[in-house]
Order: C-alpha cells, then sequence, then structure tokens
C-alpha cells in the first residue's frame, strides 16, 4: 500500500498520472521512464517501486549459494571499462588461464559449502578450443549432478559462433548437452550504438546480443539481463536498454531478472573520465527498471558491484534479490571494489534483515528453497 504521505509526494512531484498508471497496471512509456529518472524526489519514485516489488514479493529477499569462476581473462575485446581483461597469458602481463583439470577442482572443492550455483564467465581468448568450454561443463557435472551451471554471456556465445563457425543454435544446443542451464546477463552494458562504439566497439552488437538470447529462450534456456550505468550513457539510452529488454520479454519470457550494473572506474581506460556512480543514481536506476520492466519478475542489486549498503537500501527502492554468496570475485575487484570477496550464508541473512527484510534461499531457477523467518 501507498502511505498518504507518498501519494502526496508524488503528486508535488507531478508523477500523479504515472502512479496511476502503475497502480492500474498500465504499461509505462519511454517518456514516463525519463521523466521518473528526472524527477528529483527520489523518495517518492522510490516508495512507488517499493509498492510494485512489495506486491510481487512481499517482504522476501531471495539469493542464492553460488561460487564464480572465470576460467581465464584473457580477452581479445577492448572493452574501455573493463579491469579484468588481459591480452596473453604471459605472467607479467597479469593474464592468467587455468588447465581444465585446475578450473574443475576449483569447483569441486566448494562442494562441502553446500553451493547450489556455479556462475562461469571467461574472456574471449585466442586459442583455447571449442572442447574446453564443452569439457569444463561436462566435467563439472559429471563430478557434481546436481549443481546448475549458469555459464557463459551472449558475448562469449556470439564470440564461439564466429571462431568455431557455429549457429547459436548449435553452440548453445552443445551447451546444454554438456551440462549449461542458465546464462548470466552480462555483456549488455548499454545497447545504443552510440554508446557502445565508444566503450566497446568489438565485441557483439546489441542486436547479436538480443538474439542469441532470443535463441537461448527458444531452446529452453532462461537468461538474465544486466545494464552498465555510469559511463557516457544517457538517461534516454538507459531507458532505450530497458525497452530493448522489455520488448524480447513480451516475446520469449525467457529473462529471470534485470541488474543493473555500476560502473566501478578503477585501472581502466574510462576511469579518469567518470567517478564511480553516486548511491542516488543506483537508487533511482533499480527504482525506475522495476517500475518499466513490468513483465521480468525480479530486479536485482548485485552486491559486490553495488556494495552491501546499498545493496541494503536498494532493497526498499524496487530490489528482491542481491545475488549470491559468490566467495571468489575478480571482475569487481580488479576494478576498485572493496567489497569481502564473498559472504556466508549467515552474513548474508544479517544483511538483509538489517534491511527490514526476510532471506529466502532461491535456486538458480528462483524456485524458493527456504525462507529463513527471524
Ligand atoms: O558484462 C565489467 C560488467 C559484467 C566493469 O547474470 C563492469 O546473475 C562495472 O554480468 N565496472 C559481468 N561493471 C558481470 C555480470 C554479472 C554479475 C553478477 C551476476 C550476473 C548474473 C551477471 O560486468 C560485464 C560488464 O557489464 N563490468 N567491468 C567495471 N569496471
Amino acid at each position: 500500500m501507498l502511505s498518504n504521505l507518498a501519494h502526496r509526494a508524488l503528486e508535488r512531484a507531478g508523477l500523479g498520472p504515472i502512479r496511476d498508471k502503475v497502480l492500474s497496471k498500465e504499461r509505462l512509456t519511454e517518456e514516463d521512464a525519463v521523466r521518473l529518472f528526472e524527477v528529483k524526489d527520489l523518495a517518492a519514485v522510490g516508495a512507488l517501486a517499493n509498492h510494485v516489488r512489495e506486491e510481487r514479493h512481499g517482504n522476501l529477499a531471495f539469493y542464492n549459494r553460488n561460487v564464480h569462476l572465470n576460467p581465464t581473462n584473457v580477452c581479445v575485446a577492448s572493452c574501455k571499462f573493463c579491469s579484468f581483461a588481459r591480452l596473453d597469458d604471459q605472467e607479467a602481463s597479469e593474464g592468467y588461464t587455468f588447465q581444465l583439470d585446475e578450473a574443475v577442482e576449483k569447483v569441486l572443492s566448494r562442494k562441502p559449502l553446500g553451493v547450489t550455483e556455479v556462475h562461469i564467465v571467461c574472456g574471449l581468448h585466442p586459442t583455447l578450443p571449442w572442447e574446453y568450454y564443452t569439457e569444463l561443463l561436462r566435467r563439472i557435472r559429471a563430478a557434481w549432478p546436481e549443481i546448475a551451471l549458469k555459464a557463459y554471456t551472449a558475448v562469449e556465445i556470439h564470440f564461439f559462433a564466429q571462431k568455431f563457425g557455429k549457429s547459436y543454435a548449435q553452440v548453445l544446443t552443445e551447451l546444454k548437452a554438456a551440462g549449461l542451464d542458465t546464462m548470466p546477463g552480462g555483456g549488455a552494458e548499454i545497447f545504443a550504438k552510440r554508446v557502445r562504439r565508444k566503450i566497446c566497439d568489438d565485441k557483439a552488437t546489441a542486436e547479436e546480443w538480443l538474439e542469441v538470447h532470443r535463441t537461448a529462450h527458444r531452446l529452453g534456456i532462461k537468461t538474465n539481463a544486466t545494464m552498465l550505468y555510469g559511463t557516457i550513457e544517457t538517461l534516454a539510452e538507459r531507458v532505450d536498454h530497458m525497452a530493448r529488454l522489455r520488448a524480447l520479454q513480451d516475446e520469449t519470457g525467457g529473462f529471470q531478472v534485470f541488474i543493473p550494473l555500476a560502473f566501478h572506474p578503477e585501472h581502466n581506460m574510462i576511469g579518469k573520465a567518470f567517478p564511480k556512480p553516486t548511491g542516488y543514481d543506483g537508487l533511482r536506476t533499480y527504482a525506475v527498471s522495476r517500475l518499466f520492466l513490468d513483465n521480468f519478475d525480479h530486479v536485482k542489486a548485485y552486491w559486490v558491484s553495488l556494495g552491501e549498503r546499498m545493496a541494503q537500501t536498494a532493497l526498499s527502492f524496487g530490489v528482491d534479490d542481491v545475488d549470491g554468496t559468490v566467495l571468489e570475485e575478480r571482475i569487481y575487484h580488479m576494478a576498485g571494489s572493496h567489497v569481502p570477496q564473498g559472504q556466508t550464508e549467515s552474513s548474508f541473512h544479517r544483511l538483509i534483515r538489517l534491511a527490514g527484510r526476510v532471506p529466502a534461499e532461491r535456486d538458480s531457477l528462483y524456485h524458493v528453497l527456504k525462507v529463513h523467518e527471524a
């Protein structure tokens, strides 16, 4: 329920018509979303997003027990915001590539922790063979049949298709046969051509990213969607990004969650020009996405990207999911994140409870495994 105070604040901000649309479940236009971004009364916009969030999920805040694996940081793409990628695996350049045995062993060593998902993302490695990627999944799956494998972004799938002369459907079918369950949402950045040309001009285009996800959905593979905010994009370009995701979701229903990712400026080519986005910007981005993406069940604050305190706050600005325990994270820590490498389940419960929510452990497909009432 929206409080009288929130109603008055929304009226004062000139958001009465948008509020009425939200309350009557009428779809917001791109202009509405830009307006929500521009309004200075963040609390009013947040209250409206919180209303939608609580209508969908009550007081629950979802998390999962997962680990990250980045088998290689060697990457032929030259994304200007990236602090993780290296051109080769020479020690001097800090590039690395795990042998298959090493990568599998790393994952299996986490088995005693009760992990339910492995999140796997690689750089676009110039020489690794196709079998490396399929075998990695196959071996983990063979040794740990019940683990969920969330692996390879659309940018990697596009790279595999080009490099190994396969269609997206062939790549995904073979990965599925090897054990792939779901796909992470990385590599989306901002879809607008103007932005991609400047910050990531040599990897999958917006259309290719979307086509990979369309193909995955057709093959029954659920996927996630991200948006990197806080570099050169305008607010209208953020909204355009979300509009393209909303349109694909109308078509396929295959996205599980939307994940805004805050730019981290350390050790990359554009960090000096763009400081880390403010908490204010983060919260309005979560709130607007919750209101605009009416066909997405979940909005996630990836605590590693946002920081634990802001992730807690975001749980009252439209967010219902804070990602996972993670355990070993590289992409954000190499770009200046100072949060811990991981959370224990109890530290996660504390984080969620202190934000006034009830922790709910979920699996990779958002089935609730256990609600941890106080
Ligand atoms: O695509 C890279 C982003 C993404 C930086 O699907 C950066 O559940 C900010 O997609 N500052 C990879 N962002 C991470 C990702 C992800 C993370 C957690 C959960 C899920 C999921 C997906 O990280 C990249 C890029 O957009 N990124 N460098 C940086 N300096």
